[in-house]
């Protein structure tokens, strides 16, 4: 089966974090970053620039790949090849778009609760400046079954 590669995006100014609330599609209902699919002929970082500008009207030149995951799914929906980076500065506002809606977030303050459960391991690592790779493995509920991850020095 084709593994789709797709771009995740979270703006880092400590203490905070801007998440969007996914109001359609894929983790309807969640808090994530900001990210899609890269698109044939574009670079994943591109693909990470155009994601952000779409979702959240933001501007972001400067980013920082700190981790790579993988999400096996035995729904059969396909696994899924996730690049995530971490951007200190943007230029405009966040405003809400079809897909997301944006809210900053004190990182004492993130809503694992309402985010994909496997974020609530590897979300602690981003927040602290590490790079990280992983694999997580879902069953049909969307539930973590077995994962591992590794800092990348
Ligand atoms: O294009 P689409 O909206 O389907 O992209 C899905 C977005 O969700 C993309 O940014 C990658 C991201 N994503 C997953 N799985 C997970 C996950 O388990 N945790 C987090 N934080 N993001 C995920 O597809």
């Amino acid at each position: 089966m084709n593994k789709k590669i797709l771009t995740l995006c979270i703006i880092h100014q400590h203490p905070q974090i801007l998440l969007g609330m996914k109001k359609r599609g894929h983790g309807e209902g969640k808090w994530n970053g900001f990210g899609g699919k890269v698109e044939e002929g574009e670079t994943i970082e591109e693909a990470t620039r155009r994601e952000m500008r779409e979702e959240s009207g933001i501007e972001v030149e400067k980013i920082n790949k700190l981790g790579v995951l993988e999400f096996i799914y035995q729904d059969g929906s396909g696994n899924m090849e996730v690049h995530i980076f971490c951007a200190k500065e943007f230029t405009g506002s966040p405003i809400e778009s079809e897909e997301m809606r944006p809210k900053w977030f004190h990182i004492d303050e993130i809503p694992y609760n309402e985010m994909w459960p496997d974020d609530k391991y590897w979300l602690p690592m981003f927040l602290s400046g590490k790079k990280f790779k992983g694999k997580f493995f879902f069953n049909e509920s969307n539930e973590i079954i077995d994962y591992y991850l590794d800092e990348v020095i």
